[in-house]
């Protein structure tokens, strides 16, 4: 598995106020490089003198992201499950600075920056991870064949589309995240109507949900068959959500979550602790 380095804005709102800086990570890290270098050529050089001390290569690929959210924890398990060397950069409070507004004027996350992209930057997770898979030609995780590929984008496209914006209604308010404009949760409605929006949005989700299980798994294990693909990825991430509200999933969508982290492993379950380090996190205030 890939090796990812994990950039932190440890102040995010100091930072956002002074664009321009170097990452105080960056400059360590540019510094240990510089000290580390001439120790690591007198070891190598005493002990195999043929053997050239090789500077530490930076990944081609790096990915802006936030920690707690659903839609960035799917492209980070795929980058791990997919073995690709990849450093992240935790951009917390930082999408609307002008540095990275100047980059991507939809000011979203995930965004990975990779070289021969027409603009340098790419957004919106199945995007990525469909460009990603498309470039190493990771057809395990995104098959060629059109006819199964086309299946796979039906479920992220109804993911994106249709289940997503009831996950997001009804888990949002409860996460402290925005809301989006012009719906109620949004509006300075009395609290009464947001919770009657909310738990409208929360009666919806088990449609698409069982759309998700009669339709696309229509009896294998996942969506993409033996195997989980980018949209079992996608899936198994956005149903992450859903414990902030107690949801009451179904026992299939329990079993498939598990046996979605089963099969990837830490590649799952590392991004997965930040989502619900969050929610156990939010859950925590709440009780206070
Ligand atoms: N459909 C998009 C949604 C992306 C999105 O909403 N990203 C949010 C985090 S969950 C974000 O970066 N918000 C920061 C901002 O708008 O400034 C995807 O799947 O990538």
């Amino acid at each position: 598995m890939a090796k990812t380095a994990t950039k932190s804005a440890k102040k995010p709102a100091a930072k956002a106020a002074r664009p321009g800086a170097k990452p105080a990570a960056k400059a360590a890290a540019k510094s240990a490089a510089k000290v580390a270098k001439p120790a690591a050529k007198v070891s190598a050089e005493k002990l195999a003198p043929k053997a050239k001390a090789k500077p530490a290569k930076k990944p081609a690929l790096s990915l802006s992201m936030l920690k707690p959210s659903v839609n960035n924890m799917s492209v980070r398990v795929f980058a791990r499950a997919a073995g690709l060397d990849h450093s992240e950069t935790d951009v917390w409070g930082l999408t609307r600075s002008p540095e990275y507004m100047a980059r991507n004027p939809a000011h979203l996350t995930p965004m990975i920056e990779d070289k021969g992209l027409p603009r340098g930057v790419l957004w919106e997770s199945c995007a990525i991870m469909q460009y990603l898979a498309n470039k190493h030609g990771l057809e395990k995780l995104y098959p060629k064949a059109p006819a199964k590929r086309a299946m796979i984008d039906s479920a992220m496209f109804y993911l994106i589309g249709t289940l997503y914006p009831y996950v997001a209604r009804a888990t949002y308010p409860v996460l402290n995240f925005p809301q989006y404009a012009g719906e109620v949760g949004h509006s300075d409605a009395h609290p009464d109507k947001k919770s009657e929006a909310q738990k409208a949005a929360i009666e919806a989700i088990a449609e698409p949900l069982e759309v998700f299980h009669s339709f696309f798994r229509n009896g294998k294990p996942f969506i993409g068959g033996k195997n989980p693909s980018i949209a079992d990825i996608r899936l198994a991430a956005t149903l992450e959500f859903l414990a902030v509200i107690d949801y009451a999933l179904p026992q299939w969508a329990k079993d498939y979550m598990a046996a979605i982290e089963k099969k990837l492993g830490k590649a799952y379950a590392e991004p997965a602790a930040d989502v619900r380090g969050y929610i156990a996190y939010v859950r925590s205030q709440a009780n206070a």
